[in-house]
């Protein structure tokens, strides 16, 4: 259904009551789900039980989760219902992700699994691929994952269902995003921080989300919060972020397939009367839409083994997992487990051939519009490239290197600009509250903050913006994780510190990726990219809280094939690095870079040559005198790195003109590592011919120097560099006094430079003395000025 057929629809009569018969065949087809879910969990033959169950047909080792899935077997089969009744495109969002078997089992029954694993086909072969490779060796894994077909979300650290399902929904009118919530996720931070993602859909631009929370009230081993909360005060929370709940509960299969059908079709005409009034002429209403939301409480591994060995299971925490642990080795739980297997009739269910009979066939969807099919899923299938502006036109004018400051965001800034001009649908900025603080306010000279709840008086902000600024950097990152894997582009940008606050949501994007990759359905998607800016050398309004440089960290202990890591030195670096990252598909792409007025190095084509190499010499700074060997190398990785480094090779070249020394910068973090570890890592002749084979090397790194020391692992003679980098010295100080508190600060580097050459050049003692004399001098001036030395502040490069 487009936009404009809505207009068409009368909202009262789009999904009839269901009737008897239909009744029986939703019943039949969540027969089938839950006995294939059953039969992944435990079967290694006989997957039909066309004979009698015997302990050689277990599998060896039971791994899955049987305690969720019937409730998200229930929401598939009415889902699929709800499909071919509207011709809704909808994407299921799994929370309980480790209810794997259910989903897997469902894109199976619709057609889906066969068409993209022939080998699993429909017939008695292919359900014993389907069963033998759950959980098992060169199989699939037990949760929801990459290669499950129209999974967008991993569902194994919890926690990310509903701020995934909302990034899904922007610039996505046409979607329905129906997202399970297990009740044990919504005791999550993020799951409890993203109920408000409402408040920042836009009913006549986004789709809709339906959250609906499964309520089988416990976890792995214990029971849920919102399970024994007094269920007015579960109504009033959800009411209370804004959506209107409606309860179906019970344990009567006939009755709760009944009463869902009914609550589905009540939202789903809710959701498009919302939409259908933004959407009409008369529309542009401002306000948070009352969206409806379902509470589905039900027994945890509701039609499962009532009691084993004389302890209650359904119902309980025991269901979690695999209720019949012991089949191989006890007669009895085996006799249980086939009577359980049996009660979902598999031989009504599936036809001689092992095929799901006609009847239930005929009610799944067809084509795309099976969830499985949904193309938005299966990564970049709908994704359209960015039309991206040339660099060249924000460039920084640099006539002479080190000589003039700009603040290198705000060109970013200009750029973002023009992309959301140049591409009004597919492109977003993520940030907590921050866009401005960091310098990319250009972007609001063309688009707003969304907000559904506006007041006059705030600034650029609108009920249709698309600079999405929310205080929480999970729904920042996982919005954005949302809208790249149903193809679309954007940025999310951040306090370097507060990244760490979502990191570990970007492990496990990286983890998708990399896995993705190895599917060759799964269509590249663009680039998850992360701006880090207001660094911990430039926390000046703020100090030590905000100083960590640890994504850094953690994103090059991932897979080589998905992470990127750029530290561009100035703005025309910048510029190309996001050029090339926003242009990039399949990677997590780390940017690094203050937001404060820096010294500028390279002309814009200088930048744009530096940056395809990744890292290179700067002759113009060095003292190599021809290509005699190097006394003592100076390198560095990062924008106040270089600028402390660049300081460092001026008061070489005046104090100790005879030193030969090359100046090395590196923008592409990942050329440091071997090439047999990250693709990116220079060959061993390109890193000898920057950095010698036996050569002492002074570097300056913006982040933790263990991170340096890890990627020098594997490089020859790799204890030659001695990384000065960020050693958790901080405080709201002064910017130079942060480089000379974690003593990386120009001079720190001179008197390292001169401890570590080949040679004792002339002019070095006298050098050693003049910056052991300007550190005590700094150290009185600024408690007595409050500020940085003239000399320090002001310092350009002196030719
Ligand atoms: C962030 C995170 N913490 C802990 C776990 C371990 N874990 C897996 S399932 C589960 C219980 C989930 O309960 P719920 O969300 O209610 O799902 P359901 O009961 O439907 O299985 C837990 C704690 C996890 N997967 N992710």
């Amino acid at each position: 259904m487009t936009i404009t057929d809505l207009a068409a629809v009368d909202r009262n009569e789009i999904v009839p009551a269901l009737g008897d018969a239909e009744l029986d065949g939703l019943l039949a087809y969540w027969d089938a789900a839950n006995y294939l879910t059953v039969a992944q969990i435990y079967l290694r033959e006989n997957p039909l039980l066309r004979e009698p169950l015997l302990a050689e047909h277990i599998k060896p080792r039971l791994l899955g989760h049987w305690g969720t899935s019937p409730g998200l077997n229930l929401v598939y089969a009415q889902l699929n219902r709800l499909i071919r009744r509207t011709g809704a495109q909808v994407l299921y969002i799994a929370g309980p992700g480790h209810g794997g078997p259910a989903i897997v089992a469902n894109v199976y029954l619709e057609g889906t699994y066969s068409e993209v694993y022939p080998r699993v086909c429909a017939d008695e072969a292919g359900l014993l691929a389907l069963v033998r490779q759950f959980s098992t060796p060169g199989g699939i894994p037990s949760h929801v994952s990459v290669p499950t077909p129209g999974s967008v979300h991993e569902g194994g650290e919890l926690g990310y269902a509903l701020i995934h399902a909302f990034g899904a929904a922007f610039d996505n009118p046409d979607l329905l995003v129906a997202c399970v919530i297990g009740d044990g996720e919504a005791e999550t931070a993020p799951l409890e921080g993203s109920w408000k993602g409402i408040r920042f859909l836009d009913p006549e631009h986004d789709g809709a989300v339906l959250p609906i929370l499964h309520l089988n009230e416990h976890k792995i081993s214990g029971p849920t919060v919102l399970g024994r909360a007094p269920q007015e005060d579960l109504l009033e929370l959800l009411h209370g972020h804004g959506y209107a709940p409606v309860i179906v509960a019970g344990d009567d299969p006939r009755q709760v397939h009944q009463d869902f059908a009914a609550a589905l079709a009540s939202a789903y005409e809710e959701i498009r009367a919302i939409q259908q009034d933004a959407r009409a002429e008369s529309g542009h209403a401002a306000g948070t839409p009352r969206w409806p939301a379902i509470v589905l409480r039900t027994p945890k591994g509701w039609t499962g083994p009532q009691e084993v060995d004389g302890i209650p299971v359904e119902g309980t925490f025991r269901a979690h997992q695999v209720p019949l642990a012991g089949v191989r080795e006890n007669p009895e739980h085996l006799a249980q487990l086939e009577r359980w297997m049996r009660s979902y009739r598999p031989d009504v269910c599936f036809d001689a051939g092992g095929a799901l009979v006609t009847e239930l066939a005929a009610l799944a969807p067809e084509g795309d519009s099976r969830m499985g099919a949904l193309p938005a899923a299966n990564g970049g299938l709908v994704l359209e490239p960015l039309d991206l502006p040339d660099p060249a036109a924000y460039a920084v004018a640099v006539t002479q290197p080190a000589t003039t400051r700009a603040e290198s965001t705000r060109k970013l800034g200009e750029l973002l600009r023009d992309v959301y001009v140049r591409n009004p649908t597919n492109f977003r900025l993520f940030s907590p509250d921050e866009a401005n603080s960091n310098r990319l306010g250009s972007v609001f000279e063309v688009e707003d903050r969304m907000l559904r709840d506006g007041r006059p008086g705030d600034d650029h902000l609108s009920p249709h913006g698309r600079v999405m600024e929310v205080l929480s950097e999970h729904n920042c990152q996982g919005w954005l994780e949302g809208y790249l894997l149903t193809g679309r582009h954007g940025l999310f940008a951040t306090y370097e510190a507060f990244a760490m606050v979502s990191a570990s949501m970007a492990i496990q994007h990286a983890k998708w990726l990399q896995h993705g990759r190895e599917l060759a359905w799964r269509a590249p998607v663009a680039s998850l990219n992360v701006l880090l800016t207001s660094t911990c050398w430039r926390n000046d309004n703020n100090g030590f809280s905000h100083q960590g440089p640890g994504l850094i960290d953690t994103m090059i202990s991932m897979n080589g094939s998905v992470v990127r890591v750029y530290l561009p030195p100035d703005a025309n670096c910048l510029l190309w690095t996001a050029d090339h990252c926003l242009r990039s598909r399949d990677y997590v792409n780390l940017v690094v870079i203050d937001k404060q007025p820096e010294l500028q190095y390279l002309d814009i084509d200088a930048a744009r040559e530096h940056c395809a190499r990744g890292a290179g010499e700067w002759e113009w700074a060095g003292n190599s005198l021809g290509r005699e060997d190097a006394d003592v190398v100076l390198a560095c990785i990062g924008d106040v790195p270089t600028q402390e480094t660049i300081a460092a090779a001026a008061l070489l070249r005046e104090h100790v003109p005879e030193l030969r020394f090359r100046v090395v910068n590196v923008v592409d973090l990942m050329t440091i590592a071997p090439a047999d570890v990250h693709p990116h890592g220079m060959s061993r002749d390109r890193f000898e011919a920057l950095f010698g084979d036996s050569t002492n090397i002074v570097c300056a790194f913006h982040g933790y120097a263990r991170a340096l020391h890890q990627l020098l692992h594997g490089r020859p003679n790799a204890s030659r560099f001695h990384v000065h980098g960020y050693s958790e010295q901080g405080t709201t100080t002064t910017p130079f006094d942060m480089v000379v508190l974690n003593e990386m600060s120009r001079y720190h580097l001179v008197l390292d430079a001169l401890r570590r050459a080949r040679r004792i050049a002339p002019g070095a003692l006298a050098l050693e003395r003049h910056c052991e004399a300007m550190l005590v001098r700094h150290h009185a001036y600024i408690r007595e000025h409050l500020q940085d030395m003239p000399e320090v502040r002001d310092w350009t490069w002196p030719e």
